[in-house]
């Protein structure tokens, strides 16, 4: 039988009411989280890692607004206000996440040139965060992912997850969305029709 793990994303103050890159009511799935940390045996946390010169920082893109989009070498990336800068209050986990019992602490976005929103692959799609492998050696082999943002780190991770062969539940409820352009409609439907169960 394989094991089962919780995947908590980016549950940090910038993505939650007061922080940089704000995700509305992003601080309310705290207490559900916590006590889906408590229920599983395997917890895993993603971190959003970044240098503070990161490419994915609208403010690095002269004439360019948050929220708009350019075009990097491996393809479209949306510019986002500065957040989750490596060390910052920001960076950190939310103050109430009950983060202790975490096995691991999988970083990302920490090259400059390259963002990353899932936990497995950076937006280039081809370079590994080391995610799958671990979990594979640990001969877990079924994920429940919840967290921050539903449309984007949460989606990619969820899909990337199929895709590796894991057997993959998204809890909605523990998840909040930034919803850009339609992006959450595009997303839930992308994670149906990759088999991602949404609960
Ligand atoms: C995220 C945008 C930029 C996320 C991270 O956690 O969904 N979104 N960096
Ligand atoms: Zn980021």
């Amino acid at each position: 039988m394989a094991e089962e793990a919780l995947i908590v994303i980016d549950m940090q103050n910038d993505f939650c009411p007061g922080g940089s890159l704000p995700v509305a009511e992003g601080d309310k799935i705290v207490p559900l989280i916590n006590e889906m940390i408590g229920d599983f045996e395997h917890v895993v946390l993603t971190q959003d890692w970044h240098p503070a010169n990161h490419s994915s920082f609208a403010s690095k893109h002269p004439g360019k607004q948050p929220f708009e989009t350019v075009e990097m070498p491996y393809g479209q990336q949306t510019l986002w206000p500065d957040h989750c800068v490596q060390g910052s209050g920001g960076a950190a986990f939310h103050p109430a996440l009950k983060w202790s019992k975490a096995e691991l602490v999988i970083r990302k976005g920490f090259r400059k040139g390259i963002d990353s929103y899932s936990a497995f692959f950076e937006n280039d799609r081809k370079t590994p965060t080391g995610l799958a492998g671990y979990l594979k050696e640990r001969g877990i082999g079924k994920l429940t992912l919840v967290g921050l943002a539903t449309d984007f780190c949460v989606a990619y991770s969820a899909l990337d997850a199929v895709e590796q062969g894991f057997e993959t539940t998204v809890r909605l409820d523990a998840c909040r969305a930034i919803d850009l352009g339609g992006s959450l409609e595009t997303m839930l439907g992308k994670m149906r029709d990759a088999g991602v169960t949404l609960a």
